[in-house]
């Protein structure tokens, strides 16, 4: 098949996950075309098989924000036509399934290009269900010839906010090869030279995440005695309020920050705890990435997280901003190595079993497939 692929290229799980998608599909003998403002931060190798396509603005002092849509959708249609795109796939409604849907339309009469849009999260959650966005959002999804969502909550929230309901539930997934294990790096010392233990927290830093908390829950264990570190990796606009808690609770001389990475299954696979305590996940992208390196969680019971998470098998769940509980469970896993590295090695298992790239490409493929079924048979 010829795909287009459309992602938010910076940092955020609907990126890495159309990102990822992409290139296993062009490694499974399919041409995939990422349609972007610039190159989505995970593809880092063009080839034979995976192209990118720049989205060009213009710029004319009339306008006050650049209408991006439109720019997108033009090139949508451009690359659809010259390339002789099957499909085009978008990742996260807003506004991307629009610009496909316009870009479609605008070429239907010469080649019909279905549309397949991925819901992620805001995009139905927040963004998508604030009145100013809802009824274009409602048509983005009832227009797309093909609409998947990343959890079962999603797809209950999007039927409840939206009164749509033909979805397909297509979980995120991780490659087993690239996230696992690594105890005996050399970043495992750097970052614990006295043979501290290593709790992780891996974001975005906006407030959904709620990164502070982490730093609470570093306090507490630090506090009962705990021989132990935090590292924070990423940014975002929660950066310097988390920073400013560490300074006030004294946690600055025992936490890390060490900004974005390109590489996050390095400190995945040399930490001891995953923290993810935020306050909206429809998902939790990041908790998977850290079960699959062994990484038991300690997460919030929210959005998608339990479908993720086994409570009690893989890491332990609480209520939003519970961070005296977060901190007990955090104590209790690095106080019994035995017990973190059995649920590390059930996270693992949870991982590998559902969310591979194995069990879950072929899901898409086969969505793909079904689509082009239906639009076909519709047009004959
Ligand atoms: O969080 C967002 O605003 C959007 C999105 C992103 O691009 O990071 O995150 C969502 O998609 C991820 C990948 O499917 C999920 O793992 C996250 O749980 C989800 N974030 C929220 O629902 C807050």
């Amino acid at each position: 098949m010829n795909i287009g692929i459309t992602v938010y290229p910076t940092y955020g799980g609907s990126g890495i996950v159309g990102s990822e998608l992409g290139r296993d599909l062009a490694a499974r003998g399919h041409n995939v075309h990422f349609i972007s403002s610039v190159l989505p931060t995970r593809v880092t190798e063009l080839g034979e098989r995976v192209h990118f396509h720049e989205v060009e603005m213009m710029s004319y002092p009339l306008f006050e924000h650049q209408p991006y849509d439109l720019a997108l959708a033009t090139k949508m249609a451009t690359v659809a036509r010259a390339e002789k795109l099957d499909l085009l796939h978008v990742h996260y409604a807003i506004p991307h399934s629009i610009s496909a849907i316009l870009a479609r339309e605008s070429i239907k009469e010469k080649r019909y290009v279905p549309v397949i849009t991925t819901l992620h999260g805001t995009d139905i959650t927040l963004v998508g269900a604030d009145r100013s966005y809802l009824p274009i959002t409602r048509y983005a999804l009832q227009q797309s010839d093909g609409v998947t969502a990343v959890s079962r909550f999603l797809k209950k929230a999007t039927i409840e906010t939206f009164d749509f309901d033909d979805i397909e539930v297509i979980p995120n997934f991780i490659c087993p090869q690239h996230y696992r294990r690594t105890p005996d790096a050399p970043l495992r010392a750097e970052l614990a030279p006295d043979g501290e233990k290593l709790l992780v927290h891996v974001s975005n830093f906006r407030s959904v995440k709620r990164p502070a908390d982490c730093i609470d829950i570093l306090a507490k264990a630090r506090e009962a005695g705990e021989n132990v570190k935090l590292v924070m990796v990423g940014d975002g606009p929660e950066r310097s309020a988390v920073f400013y808690r560490a300074e006030q609770s004294g946690m600055n001389g025992n936490t890390i920050f060490v900004g974005k990475q390109a590489n996050i299954s390095d400190y995945l696979g040399v930490a001891d705890i995953f923290l993810l305590p935020s306050e909206l996940e429809s998902f939790g992208l990041a908790a998977l990435e850290a079960q699959a390196c062994e990484l038991p969680v300690i997460a919030t019971r929210i959005g998608g997280i339990p479908e993720v998470v086994a409570d009690g098998e893989s890491g332990y769940l609480s209520e939003i901003g519970d961070v005296e509980k977060m901190a007990k469970d955090t104590i209790r896993l690095l106080r019994d190595d035995e017990m973190r590295l059995a649920f590390g090695k059930r996270g693992r298992e949870l991982a590998v079993e559902r969310y591979s790239t194995e069990k879950i490409i072929p899901q898409y493929i086969a969505f793909y497939e079904a689509v082009l079924n239906k639009t076909q048979a519709a047009a004959a």
